[in-house]
């Protein structure tokens, strides 16, 4: 495996839960894969989960790893061809990729959308010159518009807790202060409809997904409806997708507090488990109680992160 970001690159997905349940029976099982192969963590963004848990999974695996927190003691970078560089950024992504290169085998990134420039997020502009100029296989930790590492832990913790073949999967838009990515609930629409499972997402007006990840699947704007009978509810703010009006594309279209998952909405669904990827507000996405209750799977979803990544560098390190 070359690159990740979609679930088509892990081929057959019931394969990779199967791989991913052996894995959590023996994370170390795979440990001499990794001899003498170095990892390399690149962040533009802040992380807690996704820099611990990837990596915990490359020591699993035997690897050596390193992280580099680019806005934090690396050179500013420019991102762009053709700019002047006579601000503030020292040094060139198109120098730095294969730099960086030099010293790893596998590259992880990630880099956040900007919100400011549909066309430019969409096109994974960043990540794609990683592909394209590093020369190694390279995974997305979060990038502009997908977070698979994140959805195939969500599907893994599914996988764990399903107590029906088919179970019912829920996602819900809720609010927040800031303008987020819509890089999680892309990558868990699109992953949950290429598992088996009966999958359903709400949202208000304007805040529709990008066919690219849900086809044409339509939401369903009312989000009591959606509940009703879910065997787990996946919390998530997204900024506009623009899909409706390009205009709106990353603002923050609405706060209304009763999009919050609390304790009635929890009581519309089968006795539904709670999902979110972290982090979460509190009091704004989902309440105290439905965060603390027995039925919230918001820690083993985290530590199935672990599990995700070790699947992953496993696959990239196997086609090395
Ligand atoms: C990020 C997001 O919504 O994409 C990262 C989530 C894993 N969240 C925040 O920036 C709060
Ligand atoms: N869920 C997730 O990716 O968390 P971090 O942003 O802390 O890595």
């Amino acid at each position: 495996m070359n690159t990740f970001l979609y679930p088509s690159d892990l081929g057959n997905l019931s394969q990779a839960l199967a791989e991913a349940a052996e894995i959590k029976r023996d994370r170390y099982r795979h440990q001499s894969l990794g001899h003498n192969k170095t990892a390399l963590l690149i962040f533009f963004n802040n992380s807690l989960r996704t820099r611990l848990s990837t990596q915990k999974a490359a020591i699993n695996l035997g690897m050596n790893v390193m992280v580099l927190d680019i806005n934090q003691g690396a050179w500013k970078l420019e991102t762009e061809r053709g700019v002047v560089m006579d601000g503030d950024k020292s040094e060139h992504l198109l120098e730095a990729i294969p730099v960086m290169s030099s010293y790893c085998d596998i590259i992880g990134v990630r880099t956040f959308a900007h919100l400011d420039n549909r066309e430019a997020d969409y096109s994974e502009s960043i990540l794609r010159q990683f592909i394209e100029h590093s020369g190694k296989p390279v995974f997305s930790m979060e990038s502009a518009t997908v977070h698979p590492l994140q959805a195939l832990a969500d599907l893994i913790t599914i996988e764990q807790y399903k107590k029906t073949e088919r179970p019912k999967v829920v996602m819900t838009w809720a609010p927040h202060p800031k303008a987020l990515p819509q890089a999680v609930p892309n990558s868990f629409a699109q992953w949950m409809l290429a598992a088996d499972v009966d999958f359903i997402y709400t949202c208000p007006k304007g805040y529709e997904l990008d066919p690219q990840f849900v086809g044409d699947l339509q939401p369903e704007y009312d989000q009591q409806k959606a509940m009703a009978g879910a065997d787990f509810v996946y919390a998530k703010n997204w900024s506009c997708p623009g899909v409706t009006c390009p205009a709106d594309y990353g603002k923050v279209l609405s706060k209304d507090m009763s999009w919050m998952v609390d304790t009635d909405h929890m009581a519309l669904t089968n006795n539904a488990y709670f999902m979110h990827c972290l982090p979460v507000r509190r009091n704004m996405i989902v309440s105290d109680d439905v965060i603390e209750a027995p039925t919230s799977l918001v820690i083993p979803e985290a530590a199935n992160r672990e599990i995700s990544a070790t699947v992953v560098l496993k696959r990239m390190l196997e086609s090395l």
